[in-house]
């Protein structure tokens, strides 16, 4: 058995992974759940990943790994070309500081399952809970803006010129930002690092219009 990533095709987390994925040049068979009618709360799929999150990646051995920057890290660990981390402990954690700034603090609190229990259990508006999606985005990317403009250590991407986890991330939370509209002028440098990113097959093919189970 190859590589399978069960994921959604909508889903940011797994934008992450299937771009890791891509970006390694690993092969991988898809599953998909729509999120919409509840598949990723199957018996069937929380068997395999009892967190009932999307994506899950399972290995040729059948062994099932969730949390996409778990999965993004087992990768980079196993399959260290083209490396998606820098090779110093400080840059490192630099670039795992802003893929965090992203994937922990903005994504969790913006996560389906949130975005539902404000409409169906707390009865907020359409027009509110996107207003709070936006909220949300801004509370981390306007940091982010910052900490990336005058970094010296920036180039195409967060990190010099080849592509890595804080891009990824980025790029996950650009492509969903488009469903809520978010105004992302005032994000020159991540709009930029987002644009350059649309230049390589490994993160247009992630996208979730180019997921073979698209909707
Ligand atoms: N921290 C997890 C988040 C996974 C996650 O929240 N996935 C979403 C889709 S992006 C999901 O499965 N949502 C289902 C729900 O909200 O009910 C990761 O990085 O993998």
């Amino acid at each position: 058995m190859s590589l399978v990533l069960h994921n959604f095709f909508r889903s940011s987390a797994s934008v992450r992974v299937r771009a890791a994925l891509n970006l390694k040049g690993l092969v991988y068979e898809q599953v998909s759940y729509v999120l919409r009618d509840k598949q990723h709360h199957s018996e069937a799929f929380l068997t395999l990943n009892p967190q009932g999150l999307v994506p899950a990646l399972q290995l040729a051995d059948g062994t099932v790994l969730g949390q996409s920057l778990a999965i993004i890290e087992y990768l980079e660990e196993t399959q260290p070309e083209p490396a998606l981390l820098p090779s110093d402990p400080l840059n490192r954690a630099w670039i795992r500081s802003l893929a965090q700034a992203i994937a922990c603090d903005i994504h969790p609190v913006n996560n389906l399952r949130i975005l539902q229990y404000l409409d169906q259990a707390l009865s907020i508006s359409e027009d509110e809970v996107i207003e709070w999606f936006r909220h949300w985005v801004d509370q981390g990317f306007a940091p982010l803006e910052q900490q990336l403009v005058d970094d010296t250590r920036r180039g195409e991407f967060c990190y010099g010129d080849a592509p890595g986890l804080a891009d990824i991330c980025l790029f996950a939370q650009m492509a969903n930002n488009r469903r809520f509209d978010v105004d992302m002028s005032r994000y020159p440098t991540l709009q930029a690092i987002y644009a350059n990113c649309l230049q390589l097959p490994a993160f247009v093919d992630a996208l979730p219009e180019n997921h073979p189970h698209a909707e």
